[in-house]
């Protein structure tokens, strides 16, 4: 490390850049020079690429914050807190100098940052590929109980991701645009430096926002990454995010063809050279297009689709099937009239292989499938938990798996320890390495030796006691961030996460009332609990928004209510975040992981709380199935519906919200409550009654006959949590030391060895 070869420290090496005594310089100053020295260290783990090269394609990429996680990795963050705090200043504060970037939604973009980390702790060569959205997600605001979308202008000021010279030429349209290149390096732990190469145009205009996040969509030059996924509710929207993602995909595989050839690759071994991920399907096009490129470059048509199949390989992350993409023929006509001609070719290559029409590309109504141009021209189709991965095998692509059984494979999801437990829980991590040493930060099967600490009363209090902290920390930031007061000896409840009808926020809405009519009739809870939630809501999506609105006068309901706040309060952090999910989440007590069985495919929350030491309170749905393996079924709460129950029950057609609401008054009670008196005198009737009509007329996902399953199944945690404590505490002990697998350098060591083969 030069700092050190040189005989200089962090705080001389600051002194010098600053100009400055460091208590006299303001933390923005200390930002820049920081991350100025972390781009000097990054550089000297850049090494030379041998062999096959990974690149992910990703449209999200939900890096978080990076400066602690940087200096985390590179071995420098102990020095610079010390040398912080020996001058008067915090880290904390610090931390707060750095925009978040809004690159992602959730699940799926939080997914590719934690494989970028791993891949570079692993020694992998492995760079992202994105786009530089200005404003990237929606900024979410809470006015009368209301979700409010506005702009996140995070970039400005000191970046991450260096402007380069680089830049490519993409037709959209028939018009030539220039797309350049910008590159954040990625630092490993302990490992080498990778690269996110971001692409944008010089055009963008950030002038044309309007009100809220509204903005002219046609005018592409000035607003083409504008935002993430700007508003797909109209024609003009989707013809945006097929812009967005020729953009990314062409960029991107210029470049990458331009790095092969610079070492050594014909094109005709391109394999040789490069693997190809594809992140869900917002990258498919990268498919043609780089088969437009091959035969540009003198490839013949049937030679250039095998070498891409070969090179790429695709991941779903979804089972809904209105979240895979299909878009209409015109609209590829319109937005790529070059990729148009090779689509309908590998279209006829497969009528030729196949008379299953459901495999179609372009199917008989002329929409073009995103996902299965994916499976045919990939060598690897993989799921993201072991139950979804067996669900698409024999249900949702069951078509696909009997035609190609080899290229379908599981990985199941995980999550990088670097910030999910060094970085946001450090006085776990310092605890843990106390007890067991340090090999589990490269090497999380390790995490197993905590168990023989089961019983060790002393470790169990100090596990114990670092929860308490973690909750008063998160009460302090809440009151700081949210202006709420929260009591750290309650029990604290999460559930952070997208807001969707799938994951069911409204289930754990209609407990909350439940336990509010409740205490209201004298049964109250064995302790005060805290119920803590974080989602945000697709702008056109307005059940969701009338799911938040309800969560957010349900809030106010109980808090103007002694009689009930004494036992239970309702917080709804606003614009929940990376950030926000690194407080929250080492304070949990119990996470919610409540999706309608087979419908999540994953969920990463879910292991992310587990290794903070929170129990799970779930359904056997995506990844909750391989926790409940893992911890034994004493260490988990399971309740609901299971997943060939909830597929029989869709296959059949017969579920009728109506008559659970009939038939079961604890139902009726907690539905009706939505447009009582209490609820309309903090809420809006219109979104109220939306939201009630749709529980009693579709509950598209089975809300109510999870209800009384999942009520007595909360309130047996909440009563062993109280009654029983220590018991508690050795079981999140057995949850952490469980949480090994779940590490997302596994997941990358399984995709390596059976997928990429990198660097070979
Ligand atoms: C997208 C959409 C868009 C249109 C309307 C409905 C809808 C529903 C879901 C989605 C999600 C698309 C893909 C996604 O984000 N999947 C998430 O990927 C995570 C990483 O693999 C995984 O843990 C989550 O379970 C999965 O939902």
């Amino acid at each position: 490390m030069k700092i050190k070869e040189n005989n200089r420290n962090i705080e001389t090496a600051l002194t010098e850049i600053c100009k400055k005594e460091i208590s006299q310089c303001s933390y923005e100053e200390l930002y820049t020079a920081l991350l100025g020295i972390v781009e000097e260290e990054s550089k000297k783990h850049v090494s030379p690429v041998k062999g096959r090269k990974l690149y992910y394609i990703s449209a999200e990429f939900l890096i978080g914050k990076l400066l602690s996680n940087n200096l985390i990795n590179l071995g420098l963050y102990d020095e610079v807190k010390a040398c912080l705090e020996a001058n008067g200043k915090s880290m904390t504060e610090l931390e707060e100098i750095e925009p978040e970037p809004s690159l992602g939604n959730g699940g799926l973009g939080r997914l590719a940052a934690c494989f970028l980390d791993s891949l570079a702790t692993l020694n992998l060569p492995g760079d992202g590929i994105g786009l530089r959205y200005h404003c990237g997600l929606f900024r979410q605001k809470f006015t009368n109980q209301l979700q409010k979308e506005t702009p996140d202008f995070w970039l400005g000021g000191d970046e991450w991701a260096k402007k380069t010279e680089k830049t490519y030429t993409v037709s959209l349209a028939g018009k030539d645009y220039t797309a350049r290149l910008y590159r954040l390096a990625v630092t490993g732990y302990e490992g080498r430096t990778n690269y996110l190469n971001l692409f944008d145009l010089d055009t963008i205009d950030e002038s044309v926002i309007g009100d809220g996040i509204s903005f002219d969509k046609t005018d592409i030059e000035k607003n083409l990454t504008l935002f993430l996924y700007p508003d797909d509710s109209d024609d003009e929207g989707r013809l945006l995010r097929i812009y967005q993602q020729y953009l990314m995909v062409s960029a991107g595989a210029q470049m990458i063809l331009e790095e092969c050839v610079e070492r050594g690759s014909s094109l005709h071994d391109l394999y040789d050279y490069a693997a190809i991920q594809i992140n869900d399907t917002h990258p498919s096009m990268v498919i043609p297009e780089l088969i437009r490129l091959l035969c540009e470059r003198g490839i013949g048509f049937e030679e250039a689709a095998e070498i891409v199949t070969k090179v790429c390989a695709y991941t779903n992350h979804t089972i809904l099937a209105e979240a895979l993409e299909k878009w209409p023929r015109y609209y590829l006509e319109k937005v790529v009239p070059n990729l148009m001609p090779i689509i309908e070719k590998l279209d006829e290559m497969i009528r030729a292989r196949t008379g299953d029409r459901s495999t179609a590309i372009i199917d008989d109504h002329q929409i073009v499938h995103m996902a299965h141009m994916d499976i045919h021209f990939t060598h690897s189709t993989n799921g993201v938990a072991a139950l979804h991965t067996e669900i698409l095998k024999n249900s949702e692509l069951n078509h696909f798996y009997r035609l190609y059984p080899e290229k379908f494979n599981n990985k199941t999801n995980g999550i990088t320890f670097r910030r999910w437990l060094l970085k946001c829980n450090p006085e776990l991590t310092e605890l843990i390495e106390s007890l067991i040493g340090s090999e589990f930060k490269k090497d999380a099967s390790k995490l197993e030796k905590l168990l023989e600490f089961q019983e060790d009363d002393t470790v169990l209090q100090k596990l114990a006691q670092l929860k308490h902290d973690n909750k008063e920390a998160l009460a302090e930031w809440l009151l700081h961030t949210q202006n709420v007061a929260v009591n750290p000896d309650s029990m604290f409840l999460i559930q952070s996460k997208r807001l969707h009808e799938y994951k069911r926020q409204q289930l754990n809405l209609l407990y909350l009332i439940h336990q509010y009519c409740e205490i209201k009739a004298g049964h109250t809870p064995k302790t005060p609990v805290t119920v803590i939630f974080g989602a945000k809501a697709a702008p056109a999506y307005t059940i969701a928004k009338d799911i938040i609105h309800a969560l957010l006068a349900l809030s106010r309901v109980i808090r103007d209510d002694p009689e009930v706040s004494r036992w239970m309060q309702v917080v709804f952090i606003e614009n929940y975040n990376v950030t926000a999910a690194e407080k929250m989440i080492p304070a949990c007590d119990l996470s919610e992981q409540i999706s309608l069985a087979s419908k999540e495919a994953s969920g990463t929350g879910n292991m992310k709380f587990m290794l903070n030491g929170a129990l799970t309170l779930g359904t056997m749905d995506g990844a909750n199935v391989e926790i409940a393996e893992a911890v034994g079924e004493d260490n988990i709460y399971i309740f609901g519906q299971s997943s060939s129950q909830v597929i029989r029950r869709y296959s059949h057609g017969d579920y009728c919200a109506r008559e659970w609401y009939e038939v079961d008054p604890n139902i009726r009670r907690a539905v009706n409550f939505l447009t009582g008196e209490e609820m309309l005198a903090h809420g809006s009737r219109e979104n109220l009654e939306r939201l009630k009509n749709e529980l009693i007329n579709k509950d598209w996902f089975q809300t109510l006959p999870d209800f009384n399953a999942y009520i007595v199944r909360k309130n047996q945690a909440i009563a062993d949590y109280a009654l029983n404590p220590a018991d508690w505490t050795r079981r999140t002990l057995i949850n952490i030391s469980k949480a090994g697998f779940f590490s997302s350098d596994r997941t990358i060591a399984e995709y390596n060895e059976e997928i990429w083969h990198l660097g070979e």
